[in-house]
């Protein structure tokens, strides 16, 4: 599983796994009107071990403007349900036609390309549900619903997603590869971190520094992923590698080389750290949190 060379931040980022995981083994244990099988296909892809980096970040992000609440669970939550949604979506033969993730069978694989599709489709809805039924004011629910639209739909993540698929074999320069990799990742590490801000109470200047932070750390995450695609360790990464090369994918090594896409990753987790700057201690655990992106192997 993952681990920070950092001692401080592997323990905190166990423990929020371990808090988030609890509550989403419990929240999926739906009403006898949810047919079994659905059920089983949605836990299965979600409780299977993945980084948990997005509700990672949600706490981090309530911590570094004062304050954990309930909602800032309810949030980690959904956005993880989210984000699995669209790992089951994408490992369909109709898109990325990947037989593995987090180290098992895909869920098409295991349940069949309805069940798994209709896992994603029941995922994302109930993310909506559980924001929405937060026991937080009318307004922050309402907001953190709003984001996450946003984030989840057409001219974020679905659209990176569109265009990642359109530019497979297709020449394409770095401002194309950097529009899709800011919807298709960025858009959901950012609204993890807006969603935290929320959750806290965060004005709009914290939210903004949030947002940006976001920003860089999506794009060097994805950086760092286009990297593994390349030199990682299969075991590891609980996934195939050699898919970006196999599928004629726009990636950073392919338009970059190697040494000069590591170097664009350094320089960014510079920049998102740099971002965090008016938040002074409280945002320390998001500065370890991007050093720890560029030194993951998984
Ligand atoms: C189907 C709408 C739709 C979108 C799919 C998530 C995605 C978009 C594609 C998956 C392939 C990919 C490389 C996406 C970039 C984002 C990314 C690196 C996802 C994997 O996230 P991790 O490494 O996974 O955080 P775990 O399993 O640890 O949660």
């Amino acid at each position: 599983m993952v681990t920070a060379s950092n001692p401080q931040l592997s323990d905190y980022m166990q423990s929020v796994r371990v808090e988030v995981e609890s509550e989403l083994a419990e929240i999926t244990r739906f009403h006898s009107d949810c047919p079994n099988i659905l059920e089983q296909a949605i836990r299965y892809t979600l409780l299977a071990p993945g980084k948990r980096l997005r509700p990672i970040l949600v706490f981090m992000a309530s911590e570094a403007c004062g304050q954990r609440t309930s909602a800032t669970l309810d949030c980690a939550c959904a956005v993880e349900m989210i984000h699995t949604y669209s790992l089951i979506h994408d490992d369909l033969p109709a898109m990325d036609d990947d037989a593995m993730r987090r180290g098992q069978p895909a869920c098409h694989i295991q349940f069949g390309e309805a069940n798994a599709i209709l896992a994603g489709d029941a995922l994302l809805a109930y993310a909506f549900q559980v924001v929405s039924s937060s026991d937080s004011s009318s307004e922050v629910c309402a907001a953190c619903c709003r984001e996450l639209a946003i984030a989840a739909g057409p001219c974020h993540l679905v659209g990176g997603q569109v265009d990642d698929l359109a530019a497979e074999h297709q020449d394409g320069d770095l401002s194309q590869l950097q529009h899709i990799h800011q919807r298709k990742t960025g858009s959901l590490f950012r609204v993890s971190l807006k969603l935290g801000g929320l959750a806290a109470g965060a004005d709009s200047e914290q939210i903004d520094h949030l947002d940006t932070y976001g920003k860089y750390l999506g794009l060097a995450f994805q950086i760092v992923d286009d990297l593994l695609d390349c030199n990682g360790d299969q075991q590891w990464l609980g996934k195939q590698i050699g898919k970006d090369t196999e599928h004629g994918k726009l990636t950073y090594p392919r338009l970059r080389g190697m040494e000069a896409s590591r170097n664009d990753a350094q320089e960014l987790i510079h920049q998102a750290i740099e971002e965090l700057n008016s938040f002074g201690g409280a945002a320390e655990s998001l500065r370890q949190l991007a050093s720890y992106v560029l030194e993951r192997n998984n």
